[in-house]
Formats: C-alpha cells, sequence, structure tokens
C-alpha cells in the first residue's frame, strides 16, 4: 500500500467516529428522529472490507448504516444532512438514520427490518449473474439477523445459483441485548455458512489490515469461483444498542477491555510503529476531521426540509435508466 492509502484507512475510521460522536449529541438535542444506531466501536469492519472493494461492487447493509455510507463515498455532509431528514441528505431527507443509500455509488442501503436485505442481495447478485458480468455483492448483517429466517433463505439460494455474494457477519456479540450464546445455537456464526455448503472464515475486526487481507482474499475466489463466501468479523459496539439502552446486559469492565483494543488507537500504533506517519500527520487528520465534521453539522442543519410534494417522488422505478425517479 501507498502511504497516502494507509493515511486514507486513518482518516475514514476517524470521520466515523467524530460524525457518530457529533449525531449522538444531535440526538440528545432533538434534531435527529427516530432511531439512531452507532457504529462506534466497528469502524474498521466496513472501512477495511470497502476499501477493497472494486466500485463496480455493490454494498448493501442493515440500519447500523452511517459509516458503511461514509465508506462507500457518501460526503459527510449529505450522511449528517439525512439524519437531521434534510432536502440535502443522500436519500433526500427521506430516509433518515437507518435508510441511507446513494446506488450511484452502488449502496444500495441501509435496511430497518433484521434480515430482510438478505434476499435483496441475492437478488442483486442474481441480476450480475444474468447481466453476465463478475460484480460481488457485499451484504453486511449482523449476528442476531442469522437467527432470521431471511438470513438462510438467502444464503441456500446463493449457493443453489452459486452467485457472487460475500456475506459479511458483523459479530459485535449482541442483538439488541442478548448475547450471541444466548440467541443462537450456534455460538461461532461462520459455522452456519457450513450447512450452505459456502466456505468461510472468521477475522478479527478490532484490525483493519487483517479484515482487508481476509476481504481481498474473499473478493478473489468469488470472482474466480464463481460462488459465495461467507466472512464473520468479530467487532463489538461501544455505545448502547440505540439511544437510550440502559445496557443492563452487559458489565462495564466488558466494554472497557474492548475499548483498550480500540481498531483506530491499534491501527494508530501500527502507523507510528512503523514509521508509516507521525505523530503530528496523525494530529492533522485528527484536526482536518474535525473541521470537515463540524462544517457537515452547519451544512445540515442550514439545509431545508423537503417539500410536501417530494412524499410523491421516488416510489416507482424508471424502468429505462433503471433508477429509482
Ligand atoms: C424482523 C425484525 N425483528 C425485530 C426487530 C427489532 N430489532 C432491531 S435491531 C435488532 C437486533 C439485531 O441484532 P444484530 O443483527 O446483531 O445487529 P446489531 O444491532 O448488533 O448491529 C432487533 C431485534 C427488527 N428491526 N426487525
Ligand atoms: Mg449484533
Amino acid at each position: 500500500m501507498e502511504k497516502q492509502e494507509y493515511l486514507d484507512l486513518y482518516y475514514q475510521m476517524v470521520m466515523i467516529r467524530l460524525l457518530e460522536e457529533q449525531a449522538a449529541q444531535l440526538y440528545q438535542q432533538g434534531k435527529i428522529g427516530g432511531f439512531l444506531h452507532l457504529y462506534i466501536g466497528q469502524e474498521a469492519v466496513s472501512t477495511g472490507l470497502i476499501s477493497v472493494r472494486e466500485p463496480r461492487d455493490r454494498v448493501i447493509t442493515a440500519y447500523r448504516d452511517h459509516g458503511v455510507a461514509i465508506n462507500c463515498g457518501i460526503p459527510a455532509t449529505e450522511v449528517m444532512a439525512e439524519l437531521l431528514g434534510k432536502a440535502t441528505g443522500c436519500s433526500q431527507g427521506k430516509g433518515g438514520s437507518m435508510h441511507m443509500a446513494d446506488v450511484k455509488k452502488n449502496f444500495w442501503g441501509g435496511h430497518a427490518i433484521v434480515g430482510a436485505h438478505l434476499p435483496i442481495a441475492s437478488g442483486l447478485a442474481l441480476g450480475d449473474k444474468y447481466a453476465g458480468n463478475d460484480n460481488v455483492t457485499i451484504c453486511m448483517f449482523g449476528d442476531g439477523a442469522t437467527n432470521i429466517g431471511y438470513f438462510h433463505e438467502a444464503l441456500n439460494l446463493s449457493k443453489v445459483w452459486n452467485l457472487r455474494v460475500l456475506w459479511v457477519c458483523e459479530n459485535n456479540q449482541y442483538g439488541m441485548g442478548t448475547a450471541v450464546e444466548r440467541a443462537s445455537a450456534v455460538s461461532e456464526i461462520r459455522q452456519k455458512a457450513e450447512g450452505y455448503c459456502i466456505p468461510n472464515s472468521r477475522v478479527d475486526g478490532m484490525d483493519i489490515l487483517a479484515v482487508r487481507q481476509a476481504a481481498s482474499q474473499a473478493f478473489e475466489f468469488i470472482r474466480k469461483e464463481s460462488t459465495p463466501y461467507f466472512l464473520e468479523i468479530m467487532t463489538y459496539r461501544y455505545r448502547g444498542h440505540s439511544m437510550g439502552d440502559p445496557e443492563r446486559y452487559r458489565a462495564s469492565e466488558e466494554v472497557r477491555k474492548w475499548q483498550e483494543n480500540d481498531a483506530i488507537g491499534i491501527y494508530a500504533r501500527h502507523l507510528l510503529d512503523d514509521k508509516i506517519a507521525s505523530q503530528e500527520e496523525l494530529d492533522q487528520l485528527d484536526a482536518l476531521v474535525e473541521a470537515e465534521v463540524a462544517e457537515a453539522v452547519r451544512f445540515a442543519e442550514e439545509s431545508p426540509e423537503p417539500a410536501p410534494e417530494a412524499l410523491y417522488e421516488h416510489i416507482y422505478v424508471d424502468q429505462q435508466f433503471g433508477i429509482i425517479t
């Protein structure tokens, strides 16, 4: 990797962290409505994964989607405006926190119903198979989603039809408030892929370089073999499931332990120890991100709300261009 690429990974992870911290504050001030699920702690997962996709590869995820939107190249201004329900947001203010999307950037959302986007991923990949290309669909979901019927249907069809899907389970140890072992008969989630003959592996999601390596190997395998692949990425959310979670289901000591192993901290140490970057360069990037997040908030707060007529837009797909109008 070139030095700039190393720095860009750091920039993206810090951007997600600070943007999410800012979003939490705006939520507490009543400026963000609905639910808000933060990605703090999980930054290395989508940053590592998406950094090795080709732009033609599709990305689809659940409601913990703000970071994924950033990694797909949606500007922080548009992510923040979407959170505030403004017309300048990436979903024109009609998606909100859980339904960010930008099909032109190959980001297919942002889905609130647990597990419901997995069959959509199989559908996207089936479309690519018909079109005769070797695009990969990256489908991210939580550990809890693997207990839902959709998960099993989608995995089964992906193997029956040998679709190019990279199934990515972000195992952050909990559903809303239930530990994996209390909800799933199989706590090593990747084993579930065995039931559908889908090759699989498990990787440390606090190590962005390990995520990158596992993901690039998976992409290569999927393209060459024309098969789905399953990656279980071990991670942790530092904040509650969504805002207002009293977190009675876990000890603060456990959270502290994971934070000691923080992905951004580990990566920064690696950059310094291997003399890839200096402390001064990292400080400059931190300051840059801070300024960009402040600008995103200003932009979002000053942007207009969607017009009432916008309710009647984006309902049907444009047959000619294949985009939602
Ligand atoms: C079908 C369905 N059932 C229940 C819910 C309520 N719900 C929202 S998030 C969630 C937990 C999902 O956990 P996981 O898949 O591990 O994702 P994480 O929040 O940890 O990222 C539940 C049960 C829902 N949104 N959809
Ligand atoms: Mg989870």
